[in-house]
């Protein structure tokens, strides 16, 4: 069983004091390695072994890292992104090419939505390589799954030299903790127990902001937000990367600025405070929430990457003259673009601002938003049905995993109370996200409650990591839209490419040997299978939820208006 892991770290430390000093006798670079993952706080690793990263993994073992083995390595990877986001680092840990290769998807999904996970392969050992031998696992030369990472990474290395490689874990290390993407770190097999050739102690280089960059930005911005009559905050999810979800609360209440997220940053900020609004994604919002934001004339936006998802397939409507634009990467007011700032000196900078807002009426709340959902025990159950029972029933204790497809979009509505408790592959959009995912989440934060939004065609993809949840005892609660194929795909362009076979998903407890498996064809069965689903803690529940293929969210229902009157 995976010991309790700190739950609640946000964000990734900063680079942990190192505790680490190695001298050439003491420490070897598989050693090295270990403790400093555990300098950044790292206490769980997700993988699978081979014979090329063997020594390593029994290394592992001898430490006090948690090792959970997985059923492939595309799970075990989106496993640590899952980790990463609740945890702030996570890792994963695979054999050479067949394993590796087969973790790039999801490494490519953490890079693309800045999550940051440790990437460790092993890899031939270097005296094994001297004639250029056929070892097996080998794909063109030695060299190419390291190439395959360096696009999907923000550092690579192979630790091949035992004079560079304590500094290139540093390194890499660093670079994950400062990007918060996900870093490749190789380690031929006879380098695992090589020792340092000279004292080594590990340095971090501080990155600073240009100060006087920094203070007039914030000088402009300023002046920006107190001559405007309608500001709106829209908070994105690197607030949640870069610990500094609680700054842009504390900066809204201060001014009275409401507030709102996009999908991917959906739960950074509480949806329970009073000054947020919702979730803004162009057409796919409620048109009142839509016509606020776009009303603006001055959008703060906060760590918001601006993709088509988040923009609602770019029926967004948001004018940069009118905004005050701020991620990791640029700093732009208008027209005017700054450099070399740091997003939490700009965020944390805003909030110590004195400022003088216009204070702008806030958005009604939609309709029936408090109204109790009342139980119809015979209906047949349907997609808003659905939902309005699943909000009643979020609390605190639960963290919500949206895989990709219609749930995604059905999630976007889902009241989430406390911050990062939403979780969705939500620009990257590969499939097969949430279950594994929630592996990790459950690891992460042993005393939460994964609940897993996911469709029929998504869940095909990675169940069997269920597996994983049995043999640990996780409980996530599987809640599969069984709407019998690729809907959100139906949508666009129909055909029989988009029927999948109608598996009995209720059925996996019986293949697995653990678990509880509900088939819900009403709201009544689904009361019922929920209730128990709860009180079932020992192990995972699944709903097998019939709906019709055409039954669709009322978030896709918007959007094929918007983009019919476009046409
Ligand atoms: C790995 C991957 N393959 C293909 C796609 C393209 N795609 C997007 S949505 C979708 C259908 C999703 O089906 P399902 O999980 O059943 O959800 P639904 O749309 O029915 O709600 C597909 C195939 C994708 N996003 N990711
Ligand atoms: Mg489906």
């Amino acid at each position: 069983m995976p010991r309790k892991a700190a739950s609640g770290k946000i964000a990734a430390k900063p680079a942990a004091k190192p505790t680490t000093k190695s001298s050439k006798s003491e420490i070897t670079i598989g050693s090295y390695l270990i403790q400093r993952l555990q300098d950044y706080g790292l206490t769980d690793i997700f993988g699978i072994p081979g014979d090329f990263v063997l020594q390593f993994y029994g290394m592992l073992e001898d430490s006090s890292i948690n090792v959970i083995g997985c059923t492939r390595e595309d799970c075990a990877g989106y496993a640590a992104d899952g980790y990463a986001r609740i945890h702030g680092i996570g890792a994963v840990c695979v054999t050479y090419c067949v394993g590796g290769l087969s973790l790039c998807n999801s490494i490519a999904g953490a890079f693309a939505e800045k999550s940051p996970v440790i990437v460790i392969s092993g890899a031939p050992g270097m005296d094994e390589r001297r004639s250029n031998p056929l070892l097996h696992h080998r794909v063109r030369d030695f060299n190419t799954q390291r190439e395959v990472f360096e696009k999907i990474t923000v550092a690579s290395t192979a630790l091949e030299d035992p004079l560079t490689a304590f500094r290139e874990i540093d390194r890499c290390l660093e670079a994950a903790v400062r990007y918060k993407r996900p870093v490749y770190i190789e380690i031929p097999r006879d380098r695992v127990n090589t020792r340092c050739p000279y004292p080594h102690v590990p340095k971090t280089e501080p990155v600073t902001s240009d100060q006087y960059a920094l203070k007039e930005a914030l000088a402009e911005a300023q002046r920006v937000i107190n001559a405007s009559k309608k500001p709106v905050i829209i908070a994105g999810v690197e607030m949640h990367r870069f610990g500094l979800a609680d700054q842009v609360v504390k900066f809204a209440e201060k001014n009275s600025i409401p507030m709102c997220a996009t999908l991917l940053g959906k739960s950074v900020v509480s949806e329970k405070r009073p000054l947020y609004l919702g979730i803004y994604e162009g057409a796919m919002c409620r048109d009142a929430l839509r016509t606020y934001v776009e009303d603006s004339d001055c959008l703060i936006m906060l760590g918001a990457f601006l993709t088509d998802i988040d923009l609602g397939i770019f029926t967004a409507n948001l004018d940069p003259q009118k905004s005050i634009y701020a991620t990791a990467d640029h700093t732009r007011i208008s027209h005017h673009h700054f450099h070399d700032i740091l997003i939490p000196d700009f965020v944390m900078g805003l909030a110590k601002l004195d400022l003088k807002v216009t204070k702008r009426p806030m958005l009604a709340k939609p309709k029936g938003a408090d109204s109790r959902f009342v139980l119809q025990p015979d209906n047949k159950i349907t997609n808003a049905r659905l939902f309005a029972r699943i909000n009643g029933l979020l609390d605190e204790s639960m963290i919500v995993i949206a895989d990709v497809g219609d749930c995604l979009f059905s999630a976007a509505d889902l009241t989430i109370y406390k911050k990062t408790e939403f979780i969705s592959p939500a620009y990257y959009t590969s499939m097969g996200f949430a279950v594994p995912a929630s592996i990790g989440v459950n690891v992460a934060a042993p005393d939460r409650r994964p609940i897993v939004l996911v469709g029929d065609g998504a869940f095909q993809m990675t169940c069997m990591e269920l597996s994983t949840a049995v043999r640990h005892g996780f409980n996530p609660i599987v809640i599969v839209l069984n709407n019998k194929g690729y809907t959100t795909e139906r949508f666009l362009q129909d055909g029989p490419f988009n029927d999948i076979l109608n598996w009995n998903y209720h059925r996996m407890p019986d293949l697995l040997g653990g678990g509880w498996g509900f088939e819900v064809h009403t709201e009544g069965e689904l009361d019922q299978a929920l209730n128990a689903a709860i009180a079932n803690k020992d192990a995972f529940s699944i709903l097998n939820v019939h709906l019709e293929p055409d039954d669709i969210s009322p978030a896709l229902t918007r959007l094929a208006e918007s983009l019919s009157k476009r046409l």
